[in-house]
């Protein structure tokens, strides 16, 4: 059996800006991810220095934080086979300019913070994230 796992994604403010919900949810589903919770939102600003908090001592976390609440985001869970791991390749890397090409931040970000999507970077951190933003009945089993 293939690892199936849950990993959790979120479409930034400039991505929804710029209308490719639909382009980065299809490459997701090319290649293997399906969408297994799902909702548009708004971040307040006390839940997103909690889902950073791993930055907090960083220089760019206040820049972060008021990014990542400028505008509505799409939360999601992405399940599939080693999910972790295939959403990070498939985002490609944190500075776009780094990011390989055909990869959803080669595509979509407008810069290092502005970088169109996050994806979880373990799967210890997955399940945090996901409890964070899904209640356990929002959850489908796919
Ligand atoms: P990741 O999103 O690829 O896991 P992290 O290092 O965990 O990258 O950083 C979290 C987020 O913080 C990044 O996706 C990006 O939006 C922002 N960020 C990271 N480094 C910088 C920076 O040097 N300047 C501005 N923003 C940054
Ligand atoms: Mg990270």
């Amino acid at each position: 059996m293939s690892n199936v796992e849950k990993t959790f994604s979120i479409i930034k403010p400039n991505a929804v800006k710029k209308a490719v919900i639909g382009d980065i949810i299809k490459q997701f589903e090319s290649e293997g991810l399906k969408v297994t919770a799902a909702k548009l939102a708004m971040i307040s600003k006390d839940k997103c220095e909690i889902f950073y908090a791993e930055h907090k001592e960083r220089p760019f976390f206040g820049e972060l934080v008021e990014f990542m609440t400028s505008g509505p985001v799409l939360l999601m869970v992405l399940s599939g086979p080693n999910a972790v791991t295939k959403n990070r390749q498939i985002m490609g890397a944190t500075d776009p300019k780094k990011a390989d090409a055909g990869t959803i931040r080669a595509k979509h970000a407008d810069s290092m913070g502005e970088n169109a999507v996050h994806g979880s970077d373990s799967a210890e951190s997955a399940k945090r994230e996901i409890a964070l933003f899904f209640e356990p009945y929002e959850l489908v089993n796919a």
